[in-house]
C-alpha cells in the first residue's frame, strides 16, 4: 500500500514559488475602473510573467468594503461568521503545515472574548513589500486580497469562503495584535478595526519561529460575540485528521473551559475509525493514496455491520458537503471494482443484476481528501468541488489500488462483497415491501392513520403536525390544540431504532407507518417533498431520558429516510417548560420557566420563598390548556428548528443524545437548532 505523501516534495514545490509577494488576482477588468480613486493601488505584474493577461493584474484594496459588507467575505455576521474568523487564521497556519514548516497550532479562547492563534510556522514575512513600501505583514493585514493568496505557492486551504485572507479578520476586529518570531527577532504590531495603530517594531529576540495573532471580534459587526468551544472543536478535530502530522490544541480559558489536544498520526484512517467508533467494523481501515497532475488523492474506507452510508469529501481541508468530482470519482470506481470482483469470483451469478451504488455503499464509512492547486467550488453553498480533472484521477487511483487490495486479500474481499450482495437482496425485499404498503394504502382508501387528529386547513404551508410522546400527552395535545392548523399524532412508547434495521423491517413498524402516511411524502427512494402535508413537524417529548431517546429515534429516522425534511427546515422541536412557579400571594398567574439558567435568573430577582415550585417531569403533568399556553400556542411558544449542518457528525450526535444526560441534549438543541424567532424567512 502506498504511504502518506512526502513533505519534502511539498517543500520542493514551494521552493519554486515566489514567497515574498502578495498577489491579488482580479479577473474582472471592469472593476479596475470602478475602484479608481479609492485608496487602492494597481500593482505591476510580476517581472517574470511575460504575458500581461487579465489574471496577472493585481489589485490591492483598502478594508472599507469588508466592514461595509462583511457577509460578502465571511458569509454572515451570525455565530457562523464569528467562528469563521478563527478558521481563517487557522487555515493560514495549516497552509504552513502543508508546506512542511509547522507542526503545532494552538487556539486560545480568552475571558475577555478575544482569541489567540499560535503556530510554529515560518512567521509572516516582515521585510518591506516592494509594491506597497510596507512590511509584508502589514500589507497582509491591511490590504484586501481578492484571491486571498499570499503567493506562497503549494497547496492552500482556500476557496469558498475560506482563504479570504487575514486582512478580513483584521477589518472585522475591534483590535488585533500580531506577533512574529522570525530571523531571531520578535516583531509586533497593533491594529484597530483594520487600521494600523503602531508601526511594526522589534520587541525582543527569538530562537523559534512562528506567528501569534490575537483579536477581539468587533461588536459593531457581529450579532453574537460568544465562541462555542464545541463548534471550534469539531473543525479543529477535523483539521487534525486531515493533516495527520499537526498537533492542534484548543485552550478554552473562559469560565468552565478546558484544554483539548488533537494529534492523529494515522490521518484520515484515524478519521474513518472515528466515524465508525459507535459501530462494528468488519475489516481494518483501508488507506489508498496517489498523485497525478499535481492532484493528490487520499482515501480511507471501512465497512461496518450497519446500513448507513457515511462519506465525507474534502478538497484542501475544506468539507464538500455537496460532494463534487472527487466524490463522484470515488463512487464510480467503488461500484465498478466491487461489481467486477463479485462477477469474476462468482459472488454474483449470471442471472443476478448488477450491484447498485447504494448497495456497495451500505454500511460504508469513507473519507476522500484531495489537494488541488486551484480548487473550484460550486453549487448552492459553494461546497461542491468542480475541478473536472479530479474525477478521473480519483477514479483511477481507487480502481487500481482497491482492485489490488481485493485480489491480495481474498478473505477480507469476501466479507465486503458478501455484505454488498446482502444489501442488494435486502433492497429488493424493501422495494417489494414499499410496493405492498402503497398497494394497501390504495386498497384501504383511508390512507390516514386512525390515531391522527388532523387539522382542518389543507394548505401544508399553514399546517403543523405534532408528534407527541405517549397517549396521555397526545390526548392533552388533541384537546388543547388549534384544530384549524394543528394536527396531533400520538406515538406509543419507543419507535423502532432505525439505525439497527433495514427498510423492510422499518416499514413493518406500526408507529413508523403511521408517521409516513400522516406526512404523505413516502420514504427513501419514493420520497416526494411536494406531497408533504405539513411544513412544520414538531417533535414534542418529555424532558427526561426516555424523551431524549424518543427524540433521537425520530431525528435519526428523519435524517436517514426523509433528510429533505430537515434540509427544508420542516423539522422542529417543541420546548415545554421545566418548571411552573405559583406565586404564594397576589396574582395566582403561573410563571413558566424553560431551563435552569432562566430559573436562577428569576430567583436572583425574586424571593424563592414567595413561590411554589413545580418541576414538570413529563408533558402529561400539564393540563391541556397549560400545554397549549406554554408549548403549542404560536404566540407564546419557542420552537427550535433542527438543522443538520454537518450530517457527518450526526451519528455521534445521536449517540450522545441517546445518553443518560438531558443537559447535553439541551445543549445540542441550543447550539444546533436556531430559535425560530431568529429565522430569516
Ligand atoms: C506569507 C508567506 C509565508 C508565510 C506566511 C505568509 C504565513 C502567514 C501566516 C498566517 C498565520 N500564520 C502564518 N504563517 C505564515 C512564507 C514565508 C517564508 O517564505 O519564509
Amino acid at each position: 500500500m502506498a504511504k502518506a505523501s512526502d513533505p519534502k516534495n511539498q517543500q520542493l514545490n514551494l521552493a519554486e514559488q515566489q514567497t515574498d509577494d502578495i498577489i491579488i488576482e482580479e479577473t474582472d477588468l471592469a472593476n479596475v475602473g470602478q475602484h479608481e480613486g479609492d485608496a487602492q493601488q494597481v500593482a505591476d505584474t510580476q517581472p517574470e510573467a511575460a504575458n500581461y493577461g487579465a489574471e496577472q493584474i493585481q489589485i490591492l484594496e483598502g478594508l472599507e468594503p469588508v466592514r461595509l459588507r462583511p457577509g460578502m467575505y465571511i458569509g454572515s455576521t451570525s455565530s457562523k461568521g464569528l467562528h469563521h474568523l478563527v478558521y481563517e487564521i487557522v487555515d493560514n497556519s495549516i497552509d504552513e503545515t502543508l508546506a512542511g514548516f509547522c507542526d503545532t497550532i494552538t487556539v486560545q479562547l480568552h475571558k475577555d472574548g478575544s482569541v489567540t492563534v499560535i503556530d510554529n510556522g515560518r512567521g509572516i514575512p516582515v521585510d518591506i513589500h516592494a509594491k506597497t513600501g510596507k512590511p509584508a505583514v502589514e500589507a497582509a493585514l491591511t490590504i484586501l486580497h481578492a484571491g486571498g493568496k499570499f503567493g506562497k505557492g503549494g497547496y492552500k486551504v482556500s476557496g469558498g469562503l475560506h482563504g479570504v485572507g487575514v486582512s478580513v479578520v483584521n477589518a472585522l476586529s475591534r483590535w488585533l495584535k500580531v506577533e512574529i518570531h522570525r530571523d531571531g527577532h520578535i516583531y509586533t504590531q497593533d491594529y484597530a478595526r483594520g487600521q494600523v495603530m503602531s508601526p511594526l517594531r522589534t520587541v525582543g529576540e527569538a530562537e523559534d519561529t512562528g506567528t501569534i495573532i490575537t483579536f477581539l471580534p468587533d461588536d459593531e459587526i457581529f450579532e453574537t460575540l460568544e465562541f462555542s468551544a464545541e463548534v471550534l472543536a469539531n473543525r479543529l478535530r477535523e483539521l487534525s485528521f486531515l493533516n495527520g502530522r499537526v498537533t492542534i490544541i484548543l485552550d478554552d480559558q473562559r469560565e468552565g473551559g478546558k484544554r483539548q489536544v488533537w494529534h492523529h498520526e494515522g490521518g484520515i484512517s484515524d478519521f474513518v475509525s472515528y466515524l465508525n467508533k459507535t459501530r462494528e467494523p468488519i475489516h481494518p481501515v483501508l488507506y489508498f493514496q496517489g498523485e497525478q497532475n499535481q492532484v493528490q488523492v487520499e482515501i480511507a474506507m471501512q465497512y461496518n455491520d450497519g446500513y448507513s452510508e457515511n462519506i465525507a469529501s474534502y478538497a484542501n481541508s475544506i468539507r464538500n458537503i455537496e460532494g463534487g468530482t472527487h466524490e463522484l470519482g470515488f463512487k464510480t470506481a467503488l461500484t465498478r471494482v466491487v461489481n467486477d470482483y463479485a462477477r469474476r469470483f462468482n459472488f454474483l451469478k449470471d442471472k443476478d443484476g448488477k450491484l447498485s451504488g447504494e448497495d456497495v455503499r451500505e454500511g460504508l464509512a469513507a473519507v476522500v481528501s484531495v489537494k488541488v492547486r486551484e480548487p473550484q467550488f460550486e453549487g448552492q453553498t459553494k461546497t461542491k468541488l468542480g475541478n473536472s480533472e479530479v474525477k478521473g484521477i480519483t477514479e483511477r487511483i481507487l480502481t487500481d489500488s482497491l482492485s489490488v487490495y481485493l485480489e491480495e486479500n481474498p478473505a477480507k474481499a469476501k466479507l465486503i462483497i458478501d455484505k454488498t450482495v446482502r444489501a442488494a437482496r435486502a433492497r429488493e425485499a424493501a422495494r417489494k415491501a414499499r410496493e405492498l404498503t402503497r398497494k394497501q394504502n390504495v386498497l384501504e382508501k383511508t390512507s390516514l392513520p386512525g390515531k391522527l387528529a388532523d387539522c382542518s386547513v389543507k394548505d401544508p404551508a399553514f399546517s403543523e403536525l405534532f408528534l407527541v410522546e405517549g397517549e396521555s400527552a397526545g390526548g392533552s395535545a388533541k384537546q388543547g390544540r388549534d384544530r384549524r392548523t394543528q394536527a396531533v399524532l400520538p406515538l406509543r412508547g419507543k419507535i423502532l431504532n432505525v439505525e439497527k434495521a433495514r427498510l423492510d423491517r422499518i416499514l413493518s413498524s406500526e408507529e413508523i407507518k403511521n408517521m409516513i402516511t400522516a406526512m404523505g411524502t413516502g420514504i427513501s427512494a419514493d420520497f416526494d417533498i411536494t406531497k408533504a402535508r405539513y411544513h412544520k413537524v414538531i417533535i414534542m417529548t418529555d424532558a427526561d431520558v426516555d424523551g431524549a431517546h424518543i427524540m433521537t429515534l425520530l431525528l435519526t429516522f428523519f435524517f436517514r429516510y426523509m433528510p429533505q425534511l430537515i434540509e427544508k427546515g420542516y423539522i422542529y422541536v417543541a420546548q415545554p417548560p421545566l418548571y411552573g412557579l405559583k406565586p404564594k400571594r397576589g396574582s395566582k398567574e403561573q410563571i413558566f420557566i424553560y431551563d435552569d439558567v432562566q430559573l436562577n435568573k428569576f430567583f436572583a430577582e425574586h424571593k424563592r420563598e414567595n413561590y411554589g415550585i413545580q418541576r414538570y417531569k413529563g408533558l402529561g403533568e400539564m393540563d391541556y390548556d397549560e400545554l397549549w399556553e406554554t408549548t403549542m400556542n404560536p404566540e407564546n411558544r419557542t420552537l427550535v428548528q433542527v438543522t443538520i449542518d454537518d450530517a457527518l457528525y450526526a451519528d455521534e450526535t445521536f449517540s450522545m443524545l441517546m445518553g443518560d444526560q438531558v443537559a447535553p441534549r439541551k445543549r445540542f438543541i441550543e447550539t444546533n437548532a436556531k430559535n425560530v424567532d431568529d429565522l430569516d424567512i
